[in-house]
């Protein structure tokens, strides 16, 4: 058996994570399979005997020694179970309902205090067959992403796994009926809405269901929830969530401006929501997403968030940006104006259990998401479910998010641009000269059909046959290409190199000036490499980019690879899989236009020698840790993500002028119709 069980090809030091092992875990293979078949049909019984026998026979507090923490979270939830107070089966579940959170967590508590393998999975599978399809779902991948019983497990794709919260209702339906009528079927997914909404125009980004599974899985990786007591610490866990943010957005700026649209306009509190939205989604349980007007004005959800809170918060929020400090809850303050404090602004922003004084703050993100969800019905009126803004699965469908998200990102900018500009000798890198940036290929983009399986959003039953049933969706890709950076080095050095790409003009075809345009760049990669004396040619191809995952593998792929790997014939390559949280490597282009759109290509090279492992990372091709980190390590850059390009500059000369940096200007073409 090949299985490539050296996880990743760096340091992805075990010893950073929670250690509880008291005996070794069966091989990958095994842990894979038993993963797939907790989640196969995850809103029917299990099917598969030695789980079905868990869920039968297992008493999950019988012996307390199995624990960790000697039994007291199954204990407690067993206890909610016997009390009836846990969520029915077949309802909704969102992560932003607090006690629905609450519960997916004790799931959560039991799976990381499991000691070994077989506890976690005969819990898994009691608690499976007992609690809500959705707090189950949640828990259990939380579960593999953090507990280094889960190391090396590629989680499925979530939009085959839960199909309903990535795929058209219309689709679904006819799904529905392919099953009903026992007739298999192919069909295309549109994106929502019509050509008399201009907004659709970019609906392919915000519903391409690889960034919704990005963005799902960042929130999985770095949890507002995430509590240290779990095991470990998540490192600049608030800058990250400013970073990945940040990129999101300026990503979704650059498919406007290459379908001939502005760039988005941040949220208002005393401003109409000019865009409504019709998720055209459904619930597999509890009916439709709710559908938001146009021009909604902002009023205060019943018993959950006010307007005027949004606004108190906020403001209290720029008050600690403009006097530099951050109130702590013991009265303390806590330095902002510094290099560290855009990870506290991004604790107290989203707010997670990081958040010195969410008291004082409040949680401006989450609260936003809520109470920006609520519009359609926010005094509950009308008894609709939680809207696509409530779950990280849908939220970007609505193009209100990143009107949400732009409003956000202004104040992290207001913050940055208190900070003073980078001196000459900060972003320099005496003895290293940049003398060439290009790119080897042409930089272009299409649309592609992609297929995914929709099995698991139709109900089966032992007495009506499987059918085969999918959805076709357009989606984003572009040609692989190659940087090639000349570089002539004084001496042999350890280098970082930075890569951006940043709209060139405007909607109105006006060139940004650089302090304009800086703040638009989407990071493309960032690397390691070894200079030596001399000159020195590095070609670095695009889909090595730190900032991107490929393509997951279907769920059925990763089912039957995992029974052929138990079976001791399968070379598939799992370790390349193991993260999901990263951009897809097709979206790395932004669409650019036919006649081609100018982009700036900026790079960076400093001194790497202070950054963390480097040594490791000169070598790793295949991690997208520039926007989501290593699990249970350091983050590998000492630098502010976004450096050089994170501050002001009011003196582009102070960063041209080092032999470092440069940039050219590049054309992406897109080819084909959209
Ligand atoms: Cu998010």
């Amino acid at each position: 058996m090949k299985l490539v069980l050296a996880v990743l090809c760096l340091a992805v030091g075990a010893s950073a994570w929670p250690q509880w092992l008291s005996d070794s875990p069966p091989d990958l293979a095994h842990r894979q399979q038993t993963v797939n078949r907790l989640l196969y049909r995850s809103t029917e019984p299990l099917r598969f005997d030695e789980l079905e026998a868990a869920a039968a026979n297992f008493h999950p507090d019988a012996d307390t020694s199995l624990y960790k923490d000697d039994g007291v979270a199954v204990k407690r939830l067993l206890k909610e179970l016997e009390d009836h107070r846990l969520l029915e089966k077949h309802h909704w579940f969102s992560l932003f309902n607090t006690r629905q959170r609450e519960e997916a967590l004790m799931l959560f508590d039991v799976l990381m205090n499991s000691k070994t393998w077989e506890t976690a999975v005969n819990n898994a599978a009691y608690f499976r067959e007992r609690v809500n399809e959705g707090e189950f779902v949640y828990a259990l991948y939380a579960a593999v992403i953090h507990s280094s019983l889960g190391e090396g497990i590629v989680l499925p794709p979530l939009y085959e796994v839960t199909p309903h919260l990535f795929t058209n209702s219309e689709v679904i339906q006819k799904a529905y009926t392919a099953k009903m009528t026992q007739t298999p079927g192919k069909f295309r997914m549109e994106f929502t809405g019509s050509k008399k909404n201009s907004e659709q125009r970019v609906a392919y980004f915000g519903e391409d269901i690889g960034m919704n599974v990005h963005h799902v899985t960042w929130h999985l990786d770095f949890p507002f929830w995430w509590n240290d007591a779990y095991g470990y610490h998540l490192d600049r866990k608030g800058e990250l969530f400013f970073w990945a943010h940040h990129q999101l957005t300026v990503r979704f700026d650059a498919e406007r401006l290459s379908n001939n649209l502005d760039v988005v306009d941040e949220l208002y509190w005393d401003r109409p929501i000019k865009e409504g939205f019709a998720p055209h989604t459904t619930y597999r349980y509890g009916g439709e997403f709710p559908t938001r007007p146009d021009n909604a004005r902002f009023e205060d959800v019943d018993g959950i968030v006010r307007v005027r809170d949004m606004i108190i918060h906020e403001s209290r929020i720029r008050d600690a940006i403009a006097q530099g400090y951050i109130t702590a809850a013991d009265g303390t303050k806590i330095d902002i104006r510094n290099s560290e404090g855009i990870d506290h602004l991004g604790d107290i922003i989203e707010s997670s259990l990081y958040s010195p004084n969410a008291q004082y703050y409040g949680a401006l993100h989450n609260s936003a998401h809520v109470i920006l969800g609520r519009q359609a019905d926010p005094h509950g009126k009308f008894n609709l479910p939680p809207s696509v803004m409530e779950h990280f699965e849908t939220a970007t469908r609505d193009p209100a998010f990143f009107r949400l998200h732009k409003y956000m990102d202004n104040i992290f900018k207001e913050h940055k641009d208190s900070l003073p500009p980078y001196t000459a000798g900060e972003i320099g890198f005496p003895g290293v000269h940049l003398t060439s940036v290009g790119v080897e290929g042409k930089l272009e983009t299409y649309f592609e059909d992609f297929e995914f399986d929709l099995k698991m959003a139709v109900d089966s039953s032992e007495s009506v046959n499987e059918v085969d049933v999918s959805a076709t969706v357009s989606r984003l890709n572009h040609n692989d290409f190659t940087y090639k950076f000349e570089i002539k080095s004084d001496s042999e050095e350890h280098a970082v190199v930075r890569v951006f790409l940043c709209p060139r003009r405007d909607s109105n075809g006006i060139i940004f000036t650089f302090e304009e345009g800086r703040w638009h760049c989407i990071e493309m990669d960032k690397f390691w490499t070894k200079l030596s004396a001399g000159a020195n040619v590095i070609k670095r191809k695009s889909t090595d980019s730190s900032v991107t995952v490929p393509d997951v593998p279907s769920f059925s792929t990763l089912i039957a690879e995992a029974d052929k790997a138990v079976a001791g014939s399968s070379d598939f390559d799992f370790a390349r899989y193991t993260r999901s949280c990263g951009i897809p490597n097709r979206m790395l282009l932004p669409k650019g236009s036919a006649t081609g759109m100018e982009f700036a290509l900026v790079v960076s090279v400093t001194n790497g020698e202070s950054d963390e492992q480097h040594d490791a990372l000169e070598d790793a091709t295949t991690q997208s840790h520039t926007l989501c980190g290593i699990h249970g390590e350091k983050y590998p850059d000492h630098q502010p993500m976004g450096f050089p390009l994170d501050r002001r500059i009011p003196d582009e000369r102070v960063f041209l002028s080092s032999d470092n940096n440069a940039y050219t200007i590049v054309k992406i073409y897109f080819k084909g119709e959209h």
